[in-house]
């Protein structure tokens, strides 16, 4: 394998392993919001980045290259809101798909054709990723706004009481 796409893999390889720690870092934040089902969610998206990652080592490793992990940045543990937690968690993942397109385009450039077959699971896997925070994204602002109609409608029940003579 070139050293050139070695390093790009392995460069990601890495970010996915910071991914995974982004959102193990949300599970934290949601968990103090008292949302199960949400914090469960980004426990297993956590699982499926460490997965990602797993799998680019199995392949530099399968390909006889050489896995060089590295220290990692802090995430960030505070957010605004779950929905704020979402929307970033899309921007990552846009961010993501960037990296793994620019992969796939180091394999074009070195004519690693192996390489290209197995980088098309990731191109594939990224349209999933956006799609499953941006419906994410789209279901947390529905509800919100249902709760405020139910709230409306309660509200709309008030009526005048004329003050007893
Ligand atoms: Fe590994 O796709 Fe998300 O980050």
């Amino acid at each position: 394998m070139e050293k050139q796409l070695e390093a790009a893999l392995n460069e990601q390889l890495n970010f996915e392993i910071e991914s995974a720690h982004i959102y193990l870092a949300m599970a934290g934040y949601i968990a103090t919001l008292g949302l199960e089902g949400f914090e469960s969610w980004f426990m297993v998206q956590y699982e499926e980045e460490i997965s990602h990652a797993r799998k680019f080592i199995d392949y530099v490793n399968e390909r006889g290259g050489r896995v060089n992990i590295k220290g990692f940045i802090d995430p960030e543990n505070e957010f605004k809101s779950l929905l704020d937690a979402l929307e970033i968690s899309l921007n990552h993942e846009k961010e993501v798909t960037r990296r793994i397109n620019n992969l796939m385009r180091i394999a074009y450039e070195v004519h690693d054709y192996a390489a290209i077959s197995f980088l098309q699971w990731y191109i594939d896997e990224q349209v999933e990723e956006e799609d499953n925070f941006t419906k994410l994204i789209d279901k947390v602002k529905l509800v919100k706004d249902a709760g405020l109609y139910h709230l409306d409608k309660e509200v709309g029940l008030r009526v005048f009481v004329p003050i007893a003579k």
